[in-house]
């Protein structure tokens, strides 16, 4: 490596409660029209389209090169509201490179993890603030938000991981978290087919 390739250390400040990364960051988002097939009730997809198109999250990252032995950080601000009676969640997807890992840690609000495995294996962590939640290898990961706040949440990957999208946008998560009676439920997804 000559001197040219060596990176100065840095610092950034993140704003514990909205999930800010001051700083040459990257940001992005992601509106109801980016995952409307990804909601159970379409309907209720068409009717919210009708009159709005509704900010769902948006993700700040800290710029360092997509390379192995760079880890990448990130902040997800995940808006409270439903469609349906489905809550508002991330699109989910597996790391382009399957064998890496990532680590969430929540820092206002609450909501889960949802995860799967390409053979079938599924999980649904709570995340409330303060907690980690490790997603090893191998795992897909969605996010979702359950609370009447803004979920925010710190996540930090492998520089080279990469997003695979395309599997999670056709069969989604084997679970789904709804809200039924007033009460935070976590049920099979009646859709999902390995
Ligand atoms: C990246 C990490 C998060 C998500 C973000 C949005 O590996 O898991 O930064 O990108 O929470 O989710 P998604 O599924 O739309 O990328
Ligand atoms: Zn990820």
């Amino acid at each position: 490596m000559s001197d040219s390739d060596l990176m100065d250390p840095f610092g950034r400040d993140i704003d514990l409660e909205n999930g800010i990364i001051e700083g040459a960051s990257e940001k992005w988002t992601r509106y109801l029209s980016d995952m409307k097939n990804m909601y159970q009730n379409r309907e209720a997809v068409e009717e919210i389209l009708d009159s709005e198109d509704p900010l769902l999250y948006e993700v700040y990252e800290i710029s360092v090169p997509k390379e192995s032995g760079q880890l990448l950080h990130c902040t997800t601000i995940l808006y409270p509201g439903k469609v349906g009676n489905e809550y508002y969640m991330t699109k989910g997807h597996y790391h382009e490179r399957r064998d890496t890992a990532e680590s969430y840690l929540c820092l206002s609000g609450r909501g889960y993890l949802l995860t799967q495995t390409e053979d079938g294996g599924s999980d649904a962590l709570r995340m409330v603030p303060g907690r980690l939640v490790y997603i090893p290898p191998y795992w897909a990961h969605r996010t979702v938000n359950t609370g009447d706040e803004p979920f925010v949440f710190f996540g930090v990957y492998p520089g080279d991981a990469g997003h695979d999208y395309g599997s999670i946008e056709e069969i989604g998560f084997p679970k789904i978290i709804l809200e039924e009676d007033g009460e935070t439920v976590v049920r099979k997804n009646p859709d999902y087919e390995v």
